[in-house]
């Protein structure tokens, strides 16, 4: 019988247009083939009140003192559940009010009541958790939470490791194979659905008290981690090399020598040498820079133990950035030890430079995010950034970053567009302090060009910076950005 009821409610909903097909993208920035949009079951009071009842049905416990919906479409059905069921509702605002009594939660409660959540769809199942936490927060006990629709992309699994138990009426494949039996989708449209949910069942979520939670396994967030913690997560060398300078020297900053000629070069790394663990180049901006050059850069970075990173933002398929990399005038894969790339080839470009790197210890930083204003860099691309690290482990170190783009521990953030005074340039450039690249964006590792290069006295600056930059950091991992 109650197969029966959900056929007919899903033919009903797919009707009205609450699936859709096409190419959408979700609140997380991931693409998407199907789309399900509930919120217009408010229009159709019948319906909405079969998947209200549907939605009950499925509760796991019997003694439930309050229901409480998640903003925005798990309103309605609960408050239809709280009707029809006599059972008293709560509301979760998403922001506090800024006036009156400011609270979260609207509605009559006390401390130990247990709460019943509904929500109508969960991809990660970040909106419910989100949720769940205000409510415990307040003392309620929660643990159930119903989902009309589970898309399968791994909320189901985060939720159950963080202790809620998750109940869903239909999951996008059985809600594809009604659609399918129906005729109301071909074959291809449900092959691709499946294919999609194959590959992006890896969402994540972070809590308020930065467990973040992968694939249901918690793990602590990437900023809350230790630099030597995080020495032995990381599986790349260049990464471990990094994290040791970095503990070693007291800092996390990586001065951007965009000069005109080697000899300044080598002069700003000599002078510059003992207070970074970085130094970044833009070699083609230098007329004279030959490979000299670079036997003396690579000596100097041994002296002040630094790593070298040139800067070129390969982002060509993979047979020429190959031939770039390791040929030109500048032979960048022997002396450079971090290149940066843009991911908009897609994985070609990663390959490419790691076939020219061979067997040297060698690694890209992927530039997810511009510091520049106008920046193209959508939520879709940086996501697709973050996926394309996850598969080349062996060869990404990180991400260039303007936010915190990845939780996961084995990234190294890199942060440009930092001066002492939040500013702008003429061209576009935006500054933030030091502290806030590393307590607000998240960054691991401070860029800094113009503030340091050009101040009446590099050294003495570079000083200043790497205190700030590296006094943040230690802030954030003794938890000072809670
Ligand atoms: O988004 C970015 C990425 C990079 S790598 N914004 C940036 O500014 N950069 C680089 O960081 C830029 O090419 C320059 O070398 C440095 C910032 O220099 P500054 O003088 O503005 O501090």
């Amino acid at each position: 019988m109650e197969g029966n009821v959900l056929e007919e409610c899903v033919l009903e909903l797919f009707r009205i247009g609450v699936v859709k097909f096409g190419s959408f993208t979700l609140k997380s920035g991931m693409q998407s083939p199907v789309y399900f949009d509930l919120r217009i079951i408010i229009s159709f009071p019948k319906l909405l009140e079969t998947v209200a009842q549907l939605m009950w049905e499925k509760r796991p416990g019997t003694d439930y003192q309050l229901v409480c919906g998640v903003a925005y479409t798990g309103i309605p059905i609960a408050t239809v559940i709280s009707n029809k069921q006599d059972v008293p509702m709560v509301i979760r605002r998403k922001e506090t009010k800024g006036y009156g009594t400011k609270k979260m939660v609207e509605g009559i409660y006390e401390k130990n009541q247990e709460c019943l959540m509904i929500e109508d769809v969960i991809v990660s199942g970040s909106s419910v958790y989100e949720t769940v936490e205000t409510l415990v927060e307040l003392g309620l006990e929660v643990k159930d939470a119903v989902v009309f629709l589970d898309r399968e992309q791994g909320g189901a699994s985060n939720l159950t490791a963080l202790g809620i138990n998750i109940i869903p009426v239909i999951t996008l494949t059985e809600l594809m194979e009604i659609l399918l039996k129906h005729g109301r989708v071909n074959q291809d449209t449900y092959n691709s659905v499946k294919e999609f949910v194959a590959s992006h069942n890896d969402t994540s979520i972070v809590t308020k008290a930065k467990i973040s939670c992968k694939n249901g396994i918690k793990v602590t967030d990437r900023k809350d981690q230790t630099f030597e913690s995080r020495i032995s997560t990381t599986n790349h060398p260049l990464s471990r090399r990094l994290f040791k300078i970095m503990l070693r020297k007291k800092t996390n900053l990586c001065v951007a020598a965009d000069v005109a000629t080697s000899q300044q070069l080598l002069s700003l790394a000599d002078q510059l040498g003992p207070h970074i663990c970085l130094l970044k180049t833009h070699v083609d901006l230098m007329s004279d820079f030959t490979l000299d050059t670079t036997q003396e850069l690579k000596e100097l970075a041994e002296k002040h133990n630094f790593l070298l990173f040139e800067d070129r933002k390969f982002g060509d398929i993979g047979n020429t950035v190959a031939k770039q990399y390791s040929g030109g005038a500048h032979k960048v894969v022997e002396w450079a030890h971090l290149v940066t790339a843009h991911a908009l080839p897609g994985p070609g470009v990663i390959e490419g430079l790691a076939s020219a790197a061979q067997d040297q210890e060698r690694g890209c930083v992927l530039v997810s995010q511009m510091s520049s204003v106008g920046a193209l860099t959508s939520n879709e691309y940086v996501n697709g950034c973050s996926r394309l690290a996850e598969n080349h482990t062996y060869f990404v170190v990180g991400f260039v970053s303007q936010s915190s783009v990845s939780g996961d521990s084995r990234f190294i953030l890199f942060t440009p567009g930092v001066q002492l005074e939040k500013s702008v340039d003429g061209l576009g450039q935006q500054y933030v302090t030091p502290r806030a690249a590393v307590l607000e964006r998240g960054a691991d590792i401070i860029i800094v060009g113009r503030g340091i290069t050009q101040a009446s006295d590099p050294v003495a600056t570079a000083i200043t910076y790497k205190h700030q930059a590296f006094s943040a950091y230690e802030e954030r991992v003794a938890g000072g950005t809670s």
